[in-house]
């Protein structure tokens, strides 16, 4: 039996991971967990960019059987949960504090999901406080020794597409301002596979617009360069997102939650990790790709690591997404292998919720 109400709170640092992690983990736990969940959010007008329903005016609000609650410094923190997330060390409120002191409640730290190898010394270490509670760290990971892998998959909604089925490869592209777009895109129109390319209206997209020798896209524009087709979709709700990730063969993700889901996806994917001071990011990166693509032969893997080193690194050739797309099938192959070893371990959420009873 486990404890029935949990409280997570996430604070948006920056771009949508924060609450794009909260939320997918809130709606686990509810549905596959029947615990009843209150997310509590600082930042409602980013967390309504993923879950369109949220009214920006209410202090509290139930969506898809989970209380959203606003976060701010007069809130009433008087009713702590009988476990408490702290999303990526955001820090919980002192009153709060208070009121978990009151009720006992057990306080998980819920880390940045990372395949490096010392995650696994210091996931579930506690840390007492001075206030007496004990907070736990929770390390995500993709090995046994760690926290699992978040797995909640909507059923995934198919946004509307201009081209629903375009006869070419179709790929999704979601990344940071500093990625080389205009290289990729460039590597592609100048590639010999036909590419129709779907991006999501973000920051980025001023960058797609000056390759085409354009000021700005509108949503719903396509636009042509050689062998590659842009199509500029809006930015979409989450549960549409995963949809258009099911929907492309190749998918760039960035970040923490569109990686996941882009393993979850079971296609071929170019993950571009978030900027860390001293290159912590590349190790990040060689880590995950050292053991997702672990039984991929080394001409696979020099093709998956050059694309995504470039990638990283801010400069795309030609040749690298040439070599890419010479060993599509294997990544292919390699990624749904990889896919289904990472299935056969328990969710971060199940394990979430065990250690949590054992507690
Ligand atoms: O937005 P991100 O860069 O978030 C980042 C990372 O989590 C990073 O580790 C963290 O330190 C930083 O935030 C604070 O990338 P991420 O994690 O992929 O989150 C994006 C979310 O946005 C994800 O849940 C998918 C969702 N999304 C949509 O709902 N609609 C869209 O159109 C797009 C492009 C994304």
């Amino acid at each position: 039996m486990h404890k029935k109400n949990w409280d997570i709170f996430c604070k948006v640092v920056d771009n949508f991971g924060d609450i794009g992690v909260c939320w997918r983990l809130a709606q686990q736990l509810s549905y596959t967990h029947h615990i009843s969940v209150r997310l509590w959010v600082d930042d409602l007008q980013v967390a309504q960019r993923l879950i369109p329903t949220l009214n920006l005016a209410l202090p509290t609000q139930m969506i898809a059987g989970i209380e959203i609650a606003h976060w701010h410094d007069h809130a009433d923190f008087s009713q702590a949960a009988a476990v408490v997330i702290e999303a990526f060390s955001c820090g919980l409120p002192a009153p709060y504090q208070h009121a978990m002191q009151a009720h006992s409640s057990q306080w998980i730290n819920l880390e940045y999901l990372s395949a490096e190898s010392w995650v696994e010394n210091f996931h579930q270490k506690p840390s007492p406080q001075q206030n007496g509670l004990t907070r736990y760290f929770y390390f995500p990971g993709f090995t046994n020794k760690t926290g699992g892998v978040l797995n909640f998959g909507y059923h995934p909604i198919r946004p509307v597409f201009s081209h629903p089925e375009p006869p070419t490869l179709k790929l999704s592209l979601f990344c940071y301002p500093h990625a080389p777009i205009r290289q990729l895109l460039d590597a592609i129109a100048n590639g010999d596979a036909p590419v129709h390319c779907y991006i999501p209206n973000t920051s980025t997209l001023n960058h797609v617009a000056h390759y085409f020798g354009r000021t700005h896209l509108e949503v719903g524009q396509i636009v042509e360069s050689g062998r590659l087709t842009v199509e500029v979709l809006p930015f979409l709700s989450q549960a549409e997102y995963d949809g258009l990730l099911a929907h492309c063969d190749i998918n760039f993700v960035r970040g923490e939650d569109s990686w996941v889901r882009a393993i979850w996806a079971n296609k071929p994917f170019i993950w571009q990790p978030y900027l860390q001071e001293d290159n912590a990011h590349i190790e990040k990166l060689n880590a995950f790709l050292k053991q997702f693509y672990a039984s991929a032969t080394t001409e696979t893997f020099s093709a998956i690591q050059s694309m995504h080193h470039q990638w990283a690194s801010e400069d795309i050739t030609t040749e690298v997404w040439r070599a890419y797309l010479a060993q599509f099938e294997a990544v292919k192959l390699q990624t749904q292998s990889a896919n289904q070893a990472l299935q056969q371990q328990p969710d971060l959420a199940s394990k979430l919720v065990i250690f949590c009873n054992n507690l």
